[in-house]
């Protein structure tokens, strides 16, 4: 090694891009925002005192006096004093503050169906589903497992439990029987609400079974109720099933809510993490609430008067807990869930969502983003789009170009995008910038909310100077951080508070710019060793993505005799370029330029699929698995099975390049 590649090595994680693009806030938006500069100021004055305001924005049955409780951390207590009931927050006081009339979900069904609830047909639904939980056994402190497509009644499922203070624990309707059977036995769940099935790429697809086959290897569920929506054939258990039209018809409109504890358990939600068993994260009430009410008014700037928000994630990802129900109702939104794909049954699906129902607000992930930059602009061209005057991300770092595309084709160059950084376990927006205050940068999530202290550190826990990178820790408790593991409190002491001492550490590599603002690189576990050298795969896919040929990239490290690790490429092409040795060499040449020699991939690959959770994050360590000439892992969380197949069976066998 070079004297200048040792002192390099000294680094934990290499800052190699560098993006000059600033777009500052909209003068007419920056006006009327929301949330100001001065946020920020109060805040880091008195942090507590910020968050005991913010939780009076929640109407409370018992208002709380404490704020926070740290005396036995990492097990934290926000408002433990007070109570309050979430659906309530979320539905009946809207209605009693005469909003009752006010839409508060359009429905988009994926074959063209739909519905628009109000907010008193909202409560009548969330009541009667309650009434009927009640009927069916479950009380207060019981777990409820929901396998639900995207319909309304997942809303109201878990509005439904908790209005009763039961514990829900939403599975992805994408999991298979396996995967749903461990996380009913883990959360030893009472009920399960599921549906027969849903519409997805144009046809109805079971739900059902699924249930019926965990039920097989789960023990302790009593009732299984089912809601019809395709109306397909659907095997039936007597005496644990039941429909859910059936029952709720016969229940009264009238349900009170009950006061429940703020550290009351609100749900489970589990996350798979990189190995071993799912983790269930618990999350409580009233700060969860307080900090998803909080960053959706403060994030997305709502107006629940003008504003039409829409957030694309799927109910079984903590986005679509925290920024489709329990954040936007608890704020009084009205906004729209859509059922199905992006390209069902054509590719400007979205976009005529957006111009049909006058969509004000999205939120959606980079992986969609990067999907839409290679179906075409002229797909987006052809809507009325002029409607969306904020836009959000979330779920990966968004790369520069694609934050580019965003803001030109989906924002009309005008409308600000707030990268949202967060996790599961975080369980609201942590870092972003503000849409009226901050000038924005493409790629960058920029700095911690207010309320919130964020940093980053190198490997024995020192604050990194500004331009370095690192590990993006957590310094101080926040309201709707996770309570602990479901089952596992040492679980939750060794995977988040042990890396640090007495930080949370979030297990994603970050860097700090010149100014000190944050950008995200990725998980820790994907950084590639190179030379010595520390990469993040964030950099060097969004180098690639800043080719023109490129429309998504994943990267990883695969083991290398000379340099411990070399960096494989995964590229998909855009619509017009096709794949030649000609190109590839381009591609490394272009990285070269880009981020520098260390950074060039030694082999890039070039794909017509990526593997994907159904959240449309990459799993690297399958393409690692690929190449490394490895027999591919575990794919249970992937949101297509198939793709793996298409991936090796497009490439040369393992070896047999350079
Ligand atoms: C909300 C959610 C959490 C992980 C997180 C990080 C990645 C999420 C991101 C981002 C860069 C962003 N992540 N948002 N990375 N920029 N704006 O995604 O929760 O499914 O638990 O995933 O996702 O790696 O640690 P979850």
């Amino acid at each position: 090694m070079t004297h200048e590649e040792c002192a390099l090595s000294n680094e934990s994680l290499a800052n190699l891009l560098k993006e000059e693009r600033r777009f500052a806030p909209p003068a007419e938006l920056a006006a009327a925002a929301n949330v100001t500069a001065a946020a920020y100021a109060q805040a880091s004055e008195d942090r507590l005192g910020f968050w005991a305001e913010q939780a009076r924005r929640l109407t409370w049955a018992v208002e709380p006096t404490e704020t926070l409780d740290w005396s036995n951390p990492p097990f934290a207590k926000w408002f433990a004093d007070g109570k309050l009931n979430i659906a309530y927050n979320c539905v009946d006081r809207h209605v009693e503050a005469g909003h009752g009339d006010r839409v508060a979900i359009h429905f988009e069904g994926e074959p063209g169906d739909g519905r628009s609830i109000t907010y008193a047909q909202l409560k009548d639904e969330v009541s009667q589903a309650a009434n009927a939980l009640l009927e069916l056994g479950v009380t207060k402190g019981d777990r409820v497992a929901i396998y639900l497509p995207m319909i309304p009644e997942a809303v109201v499922s878990m509005l439904a439990c908790a209005r009763i203070g039961a514990t829900h624990s939403v599975v992805f309707g994408g999991f298979s029987a396996d995967a749903v059977a461990s996380r009913i036995q883990d959360a030893r769940a009472k009920l399960v609400i599921t549906a027969d099935g849903g519409y997805r790429r144009g046809k109805p697809s079971a739900l059902k079974p699924a249930i019926d086959e965990a039920l097989t290897k789960a023990e302790g569920v009593e009732h299984v109720l089912v809601v019809r929506r395709t109306g397909q054939d659907t095997v039936w258990t007597e005496g644990r099933d039941v429909w859910w039209h059936e029952i709720t018809a016969r229940q009264s409109t009238e349900h009170t809510p009950e006061a429940h504890e703020a550290e009351h358990p609100l749900f489970i939600l589990y996350t798979s993490g990189t190995t071993g068993k799912p983790k269930g994260i618990l999350h409580t009430s009233g700060g969860y609430l307080t900090q998803a009410s909080y960053t959706h008014h403060a994030v997305f700037d709502l107006k629940p008067e003008t504003d039409v928000y829409w957030c694309t994630a799927d109910i079984g990802w903590v986005t679509g807990h925290s920024y489709i129900v329990y954040g936007p109702l608890s704020n009084g939104a009205t906004q729209v869930i859509y059922e199905g794909t992006p390209d069902t049954p054509h590719q400007g699906r979205f976009w005529e969502v957006v111009q049909k129902y006058g969509v004000t607000i999205l939120y959606t992930a980079p992986t969609a983003i990067r999907t839409f930059m290679k179906w075409g602009d002229d797909i987006p061209a052809k809507f009325d789009l002029s409607s969306l005057r904020v836009l959000g991300s979330v779920g990966e770092p968004i790369n520069p170009e694609a934050w580019i595309w965003y803001r030109e084709h989906i924002g009309g160059s005008e409308a600000p995008i707030v990268d949202t950084w967060w996790q599961t376990e975080t369980g609201a927006i942590m870092i972003s910038p503000l849409p009226g205050v901050t000038e924005t940068k493409p790629g960058s999530a920029q700095r911690a909310l207010p309320g919130i202290a964020a940093t980053v550190v190198d490997d024995n826990g020192t604050e990194v100077a500004n331009g370095s990178g690192g590990y993006l820790v957590l310094t101080e408790p926040w309201p709707s951080m996770l309570r602990t593991i479901w089952g596992d409190d040492q679980r939750y002491i060794d995977t988040y508070w042990s890396r640090f001492e007495g930080r949370y550490f979030a297990g994603d590599g970050a860097k700090k710019d010149e100014d000190g603002d944050i950008w995200l690189l990725g998980r820790v576990d994907d950084v590639m060793l190179v030379s010595g050298h520390n990469i993040s795969t964030t950099e060097v896919e969004s180098a690639l993505v800043g080719h023109p040929s490129v429309a998504e990239s994943a990267v990883v490290g695969a083991t290398d005799a000379t340099t411990g690790q070399a960096i494989v490429a995964f590229v998909i092409l855009r619509g017009t370029a096709t794949d030649s040795p000609e190109l590839v060499e381009e591609l490394r040449a272009h990285v070269g330029r880009t981020l520098g020699p260390i950074a060039k991939p030694k082999q890039i690959k070039v794909v017509g699929e990526l593997p994907k959770t159904r959240s449309g994050k990459i799993m690297r360590r399958l393409l690692r698995d690929i190449a490394e000439g490895r027999e591919i892992g575990d794919t249970t969380t992937l949101a297509d099975s198939t793709v793996m197949n298409l991936i090796q069976a497009q490439l040369p066998p393992a070896g047999s390049e350079g």
